[in-house]
């Protein structure tokens, strides 16, 4: 696998990088994506389960769905793409790593600057008084859990549609990518906003933009580059081919 001069060199000299990852960076490590063929949302629409309404309505639908979704990710593990990241993060004066995924694979491949701009599906809390929960066996249970506190419905930690992101986690993602020489965006499909903005908001301030992808997105016309592949080859492969010992001063 060969990658551009350009590439290499931007990243050499990079002083700051930052990478938004979506679904496709933990799909070779067996997670479903949400929008592919075999995608999450084939058998369920979002607005059907990814939101606080379809909570309301039916809440031991979305929770079945989420204790299925936990489980899986408990039997799978970070891939060479997560671990790619990780290495990628020891070699850049600075780094930021910005998740939409809520698998938790990032921080269990070792990267310590995780910012979970849609939450963790290992966190769930009382919808009434917003007691964080996270000694329950969540798994075991195909019904969602009332808070022992106040009984109100418990709930996973993660953004749904038409919710705000946390504050703190997407204004820190804004200022990386406002930052940033170079802006890596891997496996997403560039759709859900505003995380899809991230990539443009460093475009706009002369980072280089990068996307890794199996195929083309709404994204890849504004990228400098798209390269086409798997997140779990192309990422070691080009970690691989940067001499950062010839890192300038
Ligand atoms: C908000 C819940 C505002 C957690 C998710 C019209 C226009 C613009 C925006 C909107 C609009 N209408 C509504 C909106 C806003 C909406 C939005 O963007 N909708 C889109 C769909 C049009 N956004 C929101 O609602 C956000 N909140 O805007 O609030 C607000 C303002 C004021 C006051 C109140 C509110 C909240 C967004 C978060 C929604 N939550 N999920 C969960 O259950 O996981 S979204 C869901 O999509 C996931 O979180 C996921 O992270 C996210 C993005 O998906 P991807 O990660 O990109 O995954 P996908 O399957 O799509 O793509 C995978 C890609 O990987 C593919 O391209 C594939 O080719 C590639 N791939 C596959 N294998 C590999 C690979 N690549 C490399 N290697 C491989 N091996
Ligand atoms: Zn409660």
């Amino acid at each position: 696998m060969t990658f551009s001069d350009t590439l290499k060199a931007r990243i050499q000299t990079a002083q700051s990088v930052c990478v938004l990852t979506g679904a496709g960076i933990s799909a070779e490590s067996g997670v479903p994506t949400f929008r592919g063929e075999e995608g999450l949302w084939k058998k369920f629409k979002p607005e059907e389960l990814a939101n606080f309404q379809a909570f309301i309505r039916n809440p031991d639908l979305v929770w079945e769905w989420y204790a299925y979704r936990r489980k899986l990710i408990h039997e799978v593990k970070p891939n060479p793409g997560h671990v790619a990241l990780v290495e990628l993060e020891r070699r850049v004066k600075e780094f930021t790593l910005v998740t939409q995924n809520v698998d938790n694979l990032h921080r269990r491949a070792g990267s310590q600057s995780v910012v979970e701009l849609h939450g963790n599906i290992e966190r769930s809390y009382c919808i009434e008084c917003k007691t964080v929960v996270s000694e329950l066996n969540l798994d075991a249970l195909n019904r969602a859990p009332r808070c022992e506190r106040c009984g109100g419905l418990i709930r996973p930690d993660v953004v749904w549609f038409g919710e705000m992101l946390p504050v703190e986690a997407f204004s820190k993602a804004e200022a990386a990518a406002l930052r940033c020489d170079v802006f890596l965006c891997v496996g997403t499909s560039a759709v859900v906003y505003p995380a899809a903005s991230l990539p443009i908001t460093a475009l706009d301030q002369g980072a280089y933009i990068v996307e890794i992808n199996r195929e083309y997105t709404d994204l890849s016309s504004r990228a400098h580059e798209t390269l086409i592949g798997k997140a779990g080859e192309i990422l070691p492969a080009l970690l691989r081919q940067i001499n950062f010992q010839q890192r300038g001063s």
